[in-house]
Formats: structure tokens, sequence, C-alpha cells
């Protein structure tokens, strides 16, 4: 059985930008879902129950048919949302500092130019999704994924997410999502990708 860990930081760490209880919701009754539905579509899968999850969204082809679907779904959710809490948390107002802000000015030819299309992307968005700043292959790229879709079925390296499902934000943010978008920067955790990129990069 797939167990969810708690948040790493507390309920309300991310106050003002994301409020305590869209962080309890969020996490305690979404991912839960996710985590829940999971662990029910594995049930019969002993081998399969026994792999890392992310192992298998990277081989959604060698999933069974009749729970393919919900394992990129619930599988998907349970995997993405594990992912977000942790890209989330330290305030470092300036961004990456180390060899992932030189790679983001090589790509994007600045952090403000970077920022400006991840936040164009996820205000485009149509429908329920996530927008990623993935590795792909040697280069960095902005990506979307709908549904609980997880870039590693694609072969993609996630470095930073921004899940723009409503649940994500709408008990503080309503329709209003360039807001949370804007406040998404205040908390992206730039530590924590650099240390994804240097992984990503061996
Ligand atoms: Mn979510």
């Amino acid at each position: 059985m797939h167990k969810l860990k708690n948040l790493p930081y507390s309920y309300n760490a991310l106050e003002p930008y994301i409020d305590e209880e869209t962080m309890r919701i969020h996490h305690d009754k979404h991912h839960q879902a996710y985590c829940d539905k999971f662990n029910l579509a594995l049930e019969n899968y002993p081998e399969l129950r026994k792999k890392e999850p992310e192992e298998l969204l990277k081989n959604l082809d060698m999933i069974p048919k009749e729970i393919s679907v919900a394992v990129k779904n619930h599988g998907g959710g349970f995997v993405n949302h594990n992912f977000f809490w942790n890209i989330l948390g330290k305030r470092s107002e300036s961004g990456p500092k180390g060899v992932l802000r030189e790679e983001i000015e090589k790509t994007f030819k600045n952090f403000e130019k970077f920022k400006e299309e991840f936040g164009n992307s996820a205000l485009a968005l149509f429908g329920s999704g996530w927008v990623w700043l993935v590795l792909d292959g040697k280069n960095l790229k902005v990506m979307e994924t709908k549904n609980q879709d997880s870039p590693l079925s694609l072969g993609q390296k996630p470095i930073l997410a921004i899940d723009l499902w409503e649940h994500a934000y709408y008990l503080k943010y309503q329709n209003r999502r360039a807001d949370y978008i804007q406040a998404f920067w205040n908390i992206a955790n730039w530590e924590r990708a650099e240390e994804l990129f240097t992984e990503a990069k061996k």
C-alpha cells in the first residue's frame, strides 16, 4: 500500500500565498483520494504494488489495460502532488542561484522571460492540469499536461510545477488564476529545483 506522506511543512506555512484551509483540503482530501484510488487500482496486482509509482508512470504501456487509466489518473495525481508539496515552501525571491539559473538564462534569455513563459502557459491552460519546467533530454522547456498526466510518462524530468486545478486555488483566489500564479513565485522552492536539475542532468 502506498501511503500519503505528511506535508514537509505546516498547513499554514505558505500563508498568505496559499491559505491553510486550501492546503488542508488539497492534501488531506484531494491528494488522499488519489492515493486511495491508486491503491485500489493496484489491489489485485501485487507485483505492480512493489514498484515505485514513478516507475509505473514511466512505463504506462506495460500496465495491464484494465487498470492503465486508473494508474495514469490516480497514480499521476498521487505522484504529481508528492512533487508539488516539495517544490513549494522555501521562499527565495530572487529565484535559482546556481547551475539552474545559468541554464534558465541560456534557454529563456533571462529569469524574467522564463517566468513570463511559464506564467503565460499557466494562464492559458484550458481545463484542469499542470504546467511544468522539465528537462527534455538536455534542454529545459515549459510544458503543460492535462488532468493528472505526468511528464514522466512522456520521458520528461520535472524540475518545477504549478497545479492549475481549481481545487489548488479557488477558495482564496476564485476566478483570479493570474493572482495565484503571481503568488506562486513567492513560494517556489528554488533550492529544491536546483537539486532536481542537478540530479536530472546526471
Ligand atoms: Mn491538486
